[in-house]
């Protein structure tokens, strides 16, 4: 029987786009930092990465994007004197494997030259429990007698995108500890590798070489006996709470993991990780390829769920990398807040928090984008400070070389609206409005008061109109009354109304200290008249069609495959200004159908099928977030056939690795965890039809037709509950150390879960 709960493969690739792949697939993270999927031995040129979260740095005028610590995992083995490598042609077989419980890589190899064979097997982690930590296991196994030399220490040879960020690196030997140092090159910030190991065969030397530093153990490896040591490396930088000086931090952890030992660590590590299943799993029976793909969804996004009180969130492309800056897009509110929601919201809190910390770069930005902005503008691409990472060029032509002017950064507005809707729904959803005292009514307000600004009234109309913007389809730039970023802008003046009469009524005080705070009280009145009167593009009264911004239906009919017939260079970007589908209607993704997906209870499922017809033949779902806005919708209409095709593509694209590498000239590879997040949400918002608000969930199941059961946690108002679906059933259970009895409304009949009771409700399936 397969597992489902691991990746593996015999294959070991080599080639760079195969190295990066594989690097992306089989990658560790625990929030505080990511290690790709390489090998012991592999170096910058097999793209190892070690990405940190929420440091980043620049250099000159090239990108700003997060550090990459040196490699603190680094070992290579050499047998009779010639170094192995699964790149060196000497491999007999090889099998590496990554399991989602607890989340461990291990690798093993066999290595054939000269009439012997050397194995090497590794097995490690990023400490689930202490996450500066990373541990491995390292054994190798001759089959006969031979001069075994292992290297193994600091590899300061770092693959950067736009580095080298780390200056002055210095490496030392503290007693046994293996140290290295280095300063980023913008803001001086310290970030350290410490690193330790067990030993009990072999001779130890050290050696720096290459920009590494190392421990040479040497030794007669006997024939049949396996030689085993650990290796406990600590990352840590002047960003961490660790204690000072950092230095010190560091080597106290590894030599207290060392004294721990292997088995505890790991021990630890498990524990952790069987706590973060027990709520987090969904089982589907009857389709392994789902289970495995959605599994492997969900435990990417567990994997790099900010560390608890960092005030983090979720890079775009994780922490696989230094692709597009390690920023922080949209793509966190929209696609992974509603995982954490439902199921984790220690964690939607974290990512909250980062939109509160970094509201003051969210006012700069309103104030130097201009004119007359005020509020926050949030920033389209994040970094640590909310400063937008996003340029005004910001995607290569492969034609010219030259940068493109996009308008990603100054006319994506949607973005403010995107981070006021995650706020309100992690109150609505929770009960809990301590967030909004943090600073989450005050993120509100400001993301108001800047749509506000950002609006035009138009009198001869009466009503306001957001203008000048890009939607979600990055294709059509500068476009006038984007259903979807009106709509947003319009439900962030309603939440803001909602923020102010809350606090009016629970916590006046704060509302009072607030409203002094930001000098806001007049503009209250704009933002009740504003929530009535901002216009959004309704459907056709005939066709049900909503028009995606204003003369988008008069644009110039094509297909995506007649555009790509035209294309010239395969990295050819289709928008900007000259591309290819700026005349026409083809669209990059989800546009109104993302606003169908995200406004779900106001229209209805004939609208929602008229534009899912309308636009999905138009849409070249050239963005990963595409697919499962498309597969979201169709399951609400029915067409389950075409969700579960799109859910499949949303949660396999990082095994399958179908995405786009290049956008224009600019390198894209790594992982997607807003992807992951789609499938999360397909598959329990979509297939199992959740829909939950501040009053009660529903429960509209639309299994497929292959999954026998499906069963998934839901966190609701501070509870929980197991919900499994057959195809003609919902079994609801509230375990006992729920607090309170909940209305949970399943296909339309009420029902009321009591603490420790467990109810079933038999529905009528969907025809399909
Ligand atoms: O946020 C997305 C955007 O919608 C499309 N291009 C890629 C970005 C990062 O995933």
């Amino acid at each position: 029987m397969k597992n489902l709960w691991e990746i593996s493969t015999t294959e070991f690739a080599g080639g760079k786009e195969s190295l990066m792949r594989r690097g992306n697939v089989y990658q560790l993270a625990n929030g505080y930092m990511g290690y790709r999927g390489t090998l012991d031995e592999f170096g910058p040129d097999e793209s190892v990465g070690i990405t940190l979260a929420g440091i980043f740095d620049r250099v000159g005028s090239a990108w700003r994007e997060p550090v990459n610590a040196p490699n603190g995992g680094f070992t290579r083995v050499s047998l009779d004197g010639t170094d192995l490598s699964v790149l060196s042609g000497k491999v007999a077989q090889h099998r590496q494997t990554l399991s989602f419980s607890p989340a461990v890589f291990e690798r093993e190899t066999v290595f054939s030259l000269r009439a012997k064979t050397l194995t090497i097997r590794s097995s490690r982690f990023l400490s689930a429990d202490t996450p500066n930590l990373g541990v491995i296991e390292f054994s190798v196994y001759c089959d006969k007698a031979a001069n075994v030399t292992i290297r193994t220490g600091i590899d300061c040879n770092i693959w950067d995108l736009n580095g080298p960020h780390l200056l002055q690196l210095a490496a030392e030997k503290q007693g046994e500890v293996l140290l290295v140092q280095g300063l980023t090159s913008e803001n001086s910030k310290r970030v350290l590798v410490a690193e330790v190991i067990d030993l009990n065969f072999g001779v130890e030397a050290h050696e720096s070489k290459d920009d590494r530093t190392l421990r040479v153990i040497s030794w007669r490896a006997e024939a049949g006996k396996i030689y085993t040591f650990h290796k406990y490396f600590a990352v840590v930088t002047d960003n961490d709470l660790v204690g000072k000086p950092i230095q010190s931090a560091a080597v106290k952890m590894v030599l207290r993991a060392k004294a721990l030992g292997y088995a505890v660590c790991l021990k630890k590590h498990r524990a952790e990780w069987a706590k973060k299943w027990e709520r987090c799993d969904v089982e589907i029976e009857g389709d392994d390829e789902a289970q495995l793909a959605l599994r492997y969804s969900i435990f990417q996004l567990l994997m790099v769920a900010p560390v608890a009180g960092s005030a983090n969130s979720i890079p775009a492309r994780a922490l696989s990398g230094q692709v597009y800056k390690g920023a922080i897009f949209w793509d966190t509110e929209m696609f992974m807040f509603p995982f954490f929601l439902h199921t984790y919201p220690e964690k939607a809190v974290e990512l909250m928090r980062y939109r509160i910390k970094t509201l003051d770069g969210a006012r700069r930005k309103a104030q130097t984008e201009g004119p007359g902005y005020r509020g926050a503008f949030y920033a389209w691409e994040s970094q640590e400070t909310g400063d937008d990472a996003c340029t005004y060029f910001n995607i290569g032509d492969p034609f010219t070389g030259r940068d493109l002017r996009t308008h990603f950064r100054d006319k994506q507005v949607h973005i403010s609206g995107d981070v006021a809707i995650a706020l309100w729904e992690y109150f609505k959803l929770t009960g809990d409005d301590s967030l909004l005292l943090e600073g989450g009514a005050e993120v509100i307000l400001e993301c108001a008061r800047f749509y506000y600004s950002y609006a035009y009234f138009k009198k001869e109309k009466g009503r306001y109109e957001i203008l000048d913007v890009i939607g979600p389809d990055e294709y059509h730039e500068c476009v006038n009354n984007n259903a979807f970023t009106s709509m947003v802008a319009k439900e962030t003046f309603v939440i803001a109304n909602a923020a102010v009469e809350h606090l009016r009524k629970k916590h006046p005080a704060a509302l009072r200290a607030l409203v002094k705070k930001i000098g806001i009280s007049r503009e209250l009145a704009d933002f009740r008249e504003a929530a009535r009167l901002l216009y959004v593009p309704a459907p056709d009264p005939k066709t049900g069609v909503i028009e995606q911004f204003d003369g988008y239906l008069k644009l110039r009919e094509a297909t995506v495959e007649e555009l790509k017939a035209k294309m010239v260079h395969p990295n050819e970007y289709l928008g900007a200004g000259q591309g290819l589908a700026v005349p026409t209607k083809v669209i990059k993704q989800a546009d109104v159908v993302m606003m169908l997906n995200l406004f779900k209870t106001r229209y209805s499922a004939k609208i929602k099928q008229a534009n899912w017809k309308y636009y999905e033949p138009r849409t070249e779902h050239g963005s990963s977030l595409s697919a499962c806005a498309y597969a979201l919708v169709a399951a609400e209409f029915g067409d389950l056939e075409f969700a579960y095709k799109y859910f499949l593509k949303t949660a396999k694209i990082d095994l399958e690795a179908k995405y786009k590498v290049y956008v224009g000239t600019v390198f894209m590879g790594g992982s997607h965890p807003a992807a992951n997040g789609g499938a999360w949400m397909t598959a329990v918002l979509g297939f199992g039809g959740v829909q939950a608000d501040e009053k009660r969930v529903v429960i509209n199941p639309r299994l497929c037709a292959k999954w026998k059961t499906f069963q998934f946690n839901l966190a609701y108002k501070g509870d929980g509950f197991r919900i499994k679906i057959t195809e003609n059933s919902v079994t609801i259970t509230s375990p006992t150390t729920n607090v309170r009895r909940h209305k949970i409304l399943v296909a339309g009949s009420k029902t009321v879960c009591a603490p420790g009771a467990s109810v079933t409700v038999k529905y009528r399936p969907t025809k399909h």
